[in-house]
């Protein structure tokens, strides 16, 4: 069967409207998110049911066309993109948007794959419930590329990762199986945790077409405070002072260094009303859905004992929701700030806390001896051990060029850092297809080899996003 003759196949299942494979319309689904690669796709396939799903996956298995799952193409690792292999086709789950349920009783939503995760929020709001899931793409990402993520975000120091609020699953396997486990169990221990495999596994072991999300009460309070830092603040240990005094309430804690805050201050409409300390800054936010909690004041007896520390040098409590938003948009606007500047090598990486201030020391004195010129942006959910640790592209530089440039030498350095502190290349973004050898250079070999064994067994014919994540299997390389 020749190319064409698979799309044709394909538009039997689906339909017109379930196929697109005009080449121009191909272009921006072929292409990752920041814009580093294009690869190439027969067609996309659009299915509307779960059944559509299940249908596609035979019939791919059948003609031996691999799959590569999509959801709103926000990720930052190329897993969502095909190879140029031309032997890949998308499936987009982007007609699969239904808010199945939400069940205030039993605090979860229940939704389709292809549901955008602001959507979802909203759904979960209109109940009375939040959905704790956040992060500055929720405007375009989907729950299927939450899942397969393992999306983080802005309030994981309370809430988790999308594995942690993760109830149920609905998926299809590479043979066609329909997992249909859309149950809302908080506990259910009942073998293997089969939804779990799903969770950060990048679309290779199948497609998830639905699931089941656990919710937590609406905050109808909130305090956020931006906190400016004394050169060589101690973050770890201001941290461990807010989480003391405050618990369970504290839902953000972001560290920001000047220079990110003014790429994304250069890119408001609206200048921010705040700024940068010698030593950055912190977006900090508490939230309760108790009325009878005064967060106020919690907040301003929380900043005093940092200020007398020494390590906050000024503190601004929001005084309204335009305030709030706007110390918010400062945060989120920080990743369009440094694509406006040019462009940034990315590095996601993760330490435990008590080891941040090294790896900002270590890694700034790297930076600073490979090339005294280069500019950093550096910002993270500290709260989380995360930092985004990312080079900025000198003006006048070609963007591709540089990151490979910078990609194969420093960025290894700051990795083997990172690494030595008992930290990951990849703390939330994934490993997709451009960090598939970093996975090899610094995963466990023990990890890797059960990774492979996981993805045989899952998908022996190699049909679901191959060559992300873990390399193509050999079935030599598991026995
Ligand atoms: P896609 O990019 O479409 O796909 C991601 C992966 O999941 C791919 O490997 C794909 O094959 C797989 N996949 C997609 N759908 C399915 C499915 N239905 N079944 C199985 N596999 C599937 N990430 C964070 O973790 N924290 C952040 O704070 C954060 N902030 C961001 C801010 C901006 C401005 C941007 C652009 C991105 C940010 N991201 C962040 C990264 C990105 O938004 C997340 O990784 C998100 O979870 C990806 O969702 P998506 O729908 O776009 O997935
Ligand atoms: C964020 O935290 C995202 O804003 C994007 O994870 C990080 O662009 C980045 O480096
Ligand atoms: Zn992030």
């Amino acid at each position: 069967m020749s190319p064409s003759d698979h799309v044709q196949a394909f538009r039997g299942v689906l339909g017109g409207a379930g196929v697109v494979d005009d080449p121009q319309r191909l272009a921006s689904y072929a292409t990752d998110q920041r814009q580093l690669f294009t690869g190439s796709t027969l067609a996309v396939l659009k299915p509307a049911t779960t059944k559509h799903v299940a249908e596609v996956v035979r019939l791919a298995a059948r003609l031996g066309v691999g799959l590569v799952p999509q959801g709103g193409n926000t990720s930052y690792c190329g897993g969502a993109t095909p190879d140029d292999s031309g032997r890949q086709i998308i499936v987009s789950l982007e007609r699969m948007d239904t808010i199945r349920e939400v069940d205030p009783l039993s605090m979860s939503i229940s939704v389709d794959a292809g549901a955008i995760l602001k959507n979802v929020q909203d759904a979960a709001a209109a109940a009375g419930l939040l959905l704790p899931l956040s992060l500055g793409a929720e405007g375009s990402c989907r729950i299927g590329g939450n899942i397969g993520t393992n999306a983080g975000g802005l309030s994981v120091v309370r809430y988790g990762m999308t594995r942690d609020l993760i109830l149920g699953i609905e998926a299809i396997l590479p043979d066609g199986t329909i997992i249909s486990d859309m149950r809302k169990l908080r506990k259910n221990n009942t073998g293997y945790d089969v939804k779990q495999c799903f969770v950060g596994s990048e679309g290779t072991l199948g497609i998830v077409t639905g699931a089941v999300l656990r919710l937590a009460p609406l905050p109808t309070r909130r305090a956020t405070a931006w906190l400016t830092l004394a050169k060589d603040a101690a973050l770890a240990e201001l941290l461990a002072l807010v989480r003391r005094e405050s618990g369970e309430l504290l839902t953000t804690f972001e560290f920001i260094t000047a220079q990110s805050i003014a790429l994304a201050a250069g890119a408001m409409a609206t200048p921010p009303s705040v700024g940068s300390g010698p030593g950055g800054a912190v977006l900090l936010e508490f939230a309760s859905s108790s009325r009878h909690l005064d967060l106020d004041s919690l907040m301003e007896s929380v900043i005093s004992e940092a200020v007398e520390s020494g390590w906050v040098e000024d503190a601004y409590l929001a005084q309204s929701l335009a305030q709030r938003a706007s110390m918010w948009e400062l945060r989120e606007t920080i990743p369009e700030g440094e694509k406006r500047s040019g462009g940034s090598v990315k590095h996601d990486i993760s330490v435990p806390l008590s080891s941040i201030q090294r790896f900002l020391d270590v890694a700034g004195e790297q930076v600073r001896n490979y090339r005294a010129d280069l500019e950093l942006s550096v910002y993270g959910h500290v709260g989380d051990g995360n930092l985004h640790y990312n080079i900025l592209v000198p003006h006048g530089t070609d963007r591709i060029e540089f990151t490979r440039l910078i990609e194969g030498s420093l960025s290894l350095r700051l990795y083997d850092t990172a690494a030595a502190l008992g930290g990951t290349f990849s703390a939330e973004h994934g490993v997709g297809r451009f960090k598939r050898h970093l996975l090899e250079k610094y995963g466990d070999a023990g990890c890797i080899a059960a990774m492979r064994r996981i993805k045989a067994a899952f998908d022996p014919a190699d049909i679901m996003n191959a060559g992300a994540v873990v390399r193509p299997f050999e079935p030599e390389s598991i026995r």
